[in-house]
């Protein structure tokens, strides 16, 4: 069968389709899609939060989300990071929302906001301020007049911001779609009964008051009041019917992978199942579908929610961490969404015609003004199908999808990629002669352990009660730290004085470190999903005074969940000394406790660059496994423009800076159980977040990012804050670009193949065109191959940046095989 060169098609047609958007859109919907100026408009969207990277990298992504197929960027506002305290706002930096709207607007793309403001996204505490919780009678999320009031005053300072600016499509800018509230659906049914029906409402009462002129969604929510759409949230979204006939199926979460703990594995989900999700989908009718997340990022500071969320959100999305493209996810999605726009006409207007054949094998047609597209779903996850369609017989493999654009040609499986692999690799940051790596020199200092002064009271201490409170009630967020200091005076007949016995903590984590008469005792923290746990550790008690310090400290707020503001932090009691031989137990929990909020070196401005606080570090006996240590050094920026990270493999737990900015907390000598990551995963089920998981028995997150714009030309400022006791001998800065390329390519496509960063093809180590073997790294020849492939390979590619393939005998030579499907393997070497 010769076969139109339908890629070259699909591009031109995907550059006519990005023109740029001209002044005051008009938007509107159906039950078949959303409307741009009466015309319906398939929206293939990415969600990319501004938080998560860095203005100098917005545009980037923006741009690889452009090359992908991708027509919309979808992103949530951060109220806690735009409002950190009551009525006094920031929109600095990574926090600039308008520039990245209008950096989209720039790129000719439609942008979707989603104001919440509750906004969950594994950030810290949902995106709540935590001032929230100081409001008289508050109770979040329901018809409560403290929050609704708090909730009109800051969507509206955004909405008037967008108003300003000029940025929703009504006024000539990108903003085609509004979100208010957030999976509100998902609160536990009835939790708050008529309130929360109320509260419903009064969301949609609200959005529509705002007069912005383009729809308002709410996401998880089947009783959203008409006009506002219902949207669907999940894996797959094909089932999803709106709760309206007028309103347009939309996926507003597509979840191209899943987050990270700390103590987990890493979370994959194969290109292959996300592409048949999409599939599926638009097979039924979608309209709108957006990938959350497209570009994850990187959680700075202490925006990470949880508890126990970790710093990197790289979510196994198309675009890593850095902003690398992941391959093959990238581009596998890429030609699927080339091939979705190219036929979006039908697809919106069409009529359809659903095929069942049985099995969970089906076929959908869409026909229109003479035109026919249809797809070809194999949702049988063990049987291959090869069915009669219109007179012609396809082999469809399970799990997948088919798209023929024409009715009649296969251009697109979800099963079968024809995208490049990457390989990263690390590369260490060389020295200025380039010759060796770049040895860091280290000083140290000591972090204060608190204690209480002879006259029994603790410097800058914030409150004094008789009784546990809760942390986040004392802390209100400023810090991850917080000390519970307690005396107590044993007389010499005490039945606990000068015995071992035990020091029992009953905490709500989310770490603990306990001190007593300023000498260690030990670290615990919550294990297996748990945030509550006991301590238990022996102690000595001396004659006379005693004094106990407890250190809670907070790993990320809880993001999800009923109501957030109930759930317990810190420790709540009993704190008790135990004899357990004698069956004696001092209860302390009604003791005098003392609290003080955050470190000694944060308040010294250790963390910055520029302070008095700049003496006393120092250079000798560098210690190593002891907690509460400050660590500092310098490095040069590494060339090029490949992205940075720290191998902080070594390290306990603790924060990093470079040059005064939080690079995020970390926690590398947190590592993933050691079963549970399959040796292949070739997964053809329903994907819940677990399957295909990675990293097993490794350091959850060794590896940092430092963005580039934290950089200097000449030399920057490491600081660590280790609070567990590691060594940061072997740290190393470091490059991540595309090591290794690979690709298992069908007959009859174009596959391009492409390095990073400047640098070209160097090796062809592995090329055969015909029935090849394995896997990238151990592919092997077939039984048959054509005679000019690695010739051809090696002469359009070595030296080269990237180099495009077309995949035929036309090209590569002709080959003995007898089997239907050729393929083309290839290893390279950038
Ligand atoms: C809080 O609730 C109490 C009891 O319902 C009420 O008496 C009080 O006025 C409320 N305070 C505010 C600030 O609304
Ligand atoms: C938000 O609250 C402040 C006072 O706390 C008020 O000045 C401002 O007008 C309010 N904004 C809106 C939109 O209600
Ligand atoms: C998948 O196909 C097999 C064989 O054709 C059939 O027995 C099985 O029921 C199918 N699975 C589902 C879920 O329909
Ligand atoms: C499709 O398959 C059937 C059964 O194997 C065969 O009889 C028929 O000739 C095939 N049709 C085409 C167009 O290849
Ligand atoms: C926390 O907020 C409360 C209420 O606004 C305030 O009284 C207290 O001083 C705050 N604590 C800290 C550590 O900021
Ligand atoms: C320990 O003491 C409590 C009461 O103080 C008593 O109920 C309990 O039985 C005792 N346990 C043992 C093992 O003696
Ligand atoms: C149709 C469909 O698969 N919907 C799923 C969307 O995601 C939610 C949340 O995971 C599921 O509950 C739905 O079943």
């Amino acid at each position: 069968m010769s076969r139109p060169s339908y890629c070259v098609l699909v591009l031109c047609f995907a550059v006519l389709l990005f023109g740029s958007l001209s002044s005051a859109t008009d938007i509107s919907f159906d039950g078949r899609g959303l409307k741009i100026d009466g015309e319906r408009t398939l929206i293939l969207s990415g969600s990319i939060h501004y938080p998560r990277s860095t203005p100098e990298m917005w545009l980037d992504l923006i741009k690889k989300a452009k090359e992908g197929g991708i027509n919309a960027i979808e992103t949530y506002v951060f109220w806690d990071a735009h409002e950190p305290v009551s009525r006094q706002y920031d929109f600095s930096g990574n926090l600039d929302l308008v520039r990245f709207i209008k950096t989209i607007q720039n790129e000719g793309l439609f942008a979707i906001l989603r104001i919440g403001p509750y906004v969950c996204a594994e950030w810290n505490y949902g995106g709540f301020p935590v001032w929230l919780n100081n409001i008289q009678n508050i109770t979040f999320r329901t018809n409560n007049e403290a929050f609704k009031h708090e909730m009109r005053n800051f969507t509206t300072f955004i909405v008037n911001m967008m108003k300003h600016e000029n940025l929703f499509a009504s006024q000539g800018g990108p903003i085609i779609l509004a979100q208010i509230e957030n999976e509100f659906g998902n609160v536990k049914n009835g939790y708050y009964g008529q309130d929360g029906k109320d509260y419903v409402q009064w969301c949609a009462d609200l959005a529509l008051s705002f007069d912005v002129g383009v729809p308002w969604i709410m996401c998880q929510q089947k009783d959203a009041p008409q006009p506002i759409i219902d949207t669907c949230n999940g894996f797959y979204c094909d089932g999803f019917t709106p709760n309206n006939e007028n309103s347009p199926k939309m996926w507003t979460e597509n979840w191209s992978g899943w987050f990270q703990d700390w103590g987990d594995r890493r979370p994959h989900r194969t290109v292959k199942d996300l592409a048949f999700a999409v599939g599926r989908f638009f097979q039924y009718g979608g309209s709108l579908m957006n990938y959350y997340m497209y570009h994850g990022g990187t959680n700075f500071g202490h925006t990470s929610g949880g508890p126990y969320i970790t710093t990197s959100y790289d979510y196994d999305a198309p675009l890593d961490e850095y902003g690398n493209l992941q391959q093959p996810k990238w581009g596998h999605l890429r030609n699927l969404h080339l091939i979705l726009l190219s036929v979006q006409k039908t697809l919106l207007y069409g009529y359809r015609r659903d095929i069942d054949y049985g099995n969970m094998m089906s076929a959908t047609v869409y026909n229109y003004e003479g035109k026919c597209v249809a797809f070809l779903g194999n949702a049988n996850e063990s049987e291959d199908f090869t069915i009669n369609f219109q007179d012609n017989n396809y082999t469809v493999p399970r799990w997948s999808v088919t798209v023929l654009p024409d009715c009649f040609t296969e251009v697109y499986n979800t099963a079968k990629i024809n995208s490049q692999t990457s390989i990263m690799v690390n590369r260490p940051n060389q020295a200025d002669d380039g010759s060796e790596p770049y040895k860091l020199q280290w000083v140290w200092r000591r972090e204060t352990i608190e204690d209480i002064k002879k006259n029994g009271l603790v410097r800058d201490s914030v409150i004094t009660t008789n009784k546990l409170l809760d942390h986040l009630s004392v802390t209100n967020d400023t810090s991850d730290y917080l000390w519970y200091m307690t005396r107590l005076d044993i007389n010499p007949g005490d039945p606990f004085c000068d015995k071992t016995v035990t020091l029992y903590v009953h905490t709500y984590g989310h770490v603990l470190h306990a001190f007593v008469n300023s000498r260690f005792i030990g670290t615990q923290f919550a294990i297996n999903g748990k945030y509550e746990f006991v301590f238990e550790k022996n102690v000595k008690l001396k004659p006379g005074t005693n004094d106990i310090s407890l250190v809670s400290v907070t790993v990320g707020l809880q993001n999800y969940g009923d109501d957030i503001k109930d759930v317990p932090i810190g420790i709540h009691g009993p704190v008790q000394l135990i004899d357990y031989a004698a069956n004696v137990t001092k209860d302390l929990s009604s003791n005098e406790w003392i609290y003080k909020v955050g470190i000694h070196g944060i308040k010294q401005q250790l963390n910055k660059v520029h302070t008095r606080h700049q003496h006393n570090w120092r250079a000798e006996a560098l210690p190593t496994n002891r907690p509460f240590v400050w660590y500092k050094t310098t490095f040069p920026s590494p060339l090029g423009t490949d992205p940075v990270v720290v191998d902080l493999l070594g390290l306990g737990k603790g924060e990093a800076w470079v040059n005064g900015r939080s690079i995020g907390r970390y926690w590398p000598s947190r590592t993933a159980p050691k079963d549970g990551c399959p040796y292949k995963c070739d997964y053809n089920q329903p994907y819940t977040g677990h399957e295909c998981a990675t990293n097993c028995g490794k350091s959850t997150q060794r590896y940092y990012h430092i963005p580039r714009e934290f950089l200097d030309d000449r030399e920057n400022v490491l600081v660590l804050f280790e609070e567990f006791g590691g060594t940061p001998d072997d740290l190393t800065v470091q490059t991540v670009t595309v090591g290794t390329v690979c690709a298992h390519a069908y007959d009859n496509n174009n596959l391009q193949l492409s390095c990073q960063g400047g640098r070209v093809f160097t090796d062809i180590r592995f090329a055969s065109f015909g029935d090849p073997e394995g896997t990238c790294g151990s592919f092997k020849r077939g039984t048959c191959e054509a005679p000019w492939a690695l010739s051809y390979i090696q002469n359009n590619c070595l030296g080269r940046e990237s180099c495009v393939i077309p995949v035929s005998e036309y090209y590569l030579g002709p080959t003995s095989c007898h089997s239907s499907e050729y393929r083309l393997a290839v290893e390279a070497v950038c």
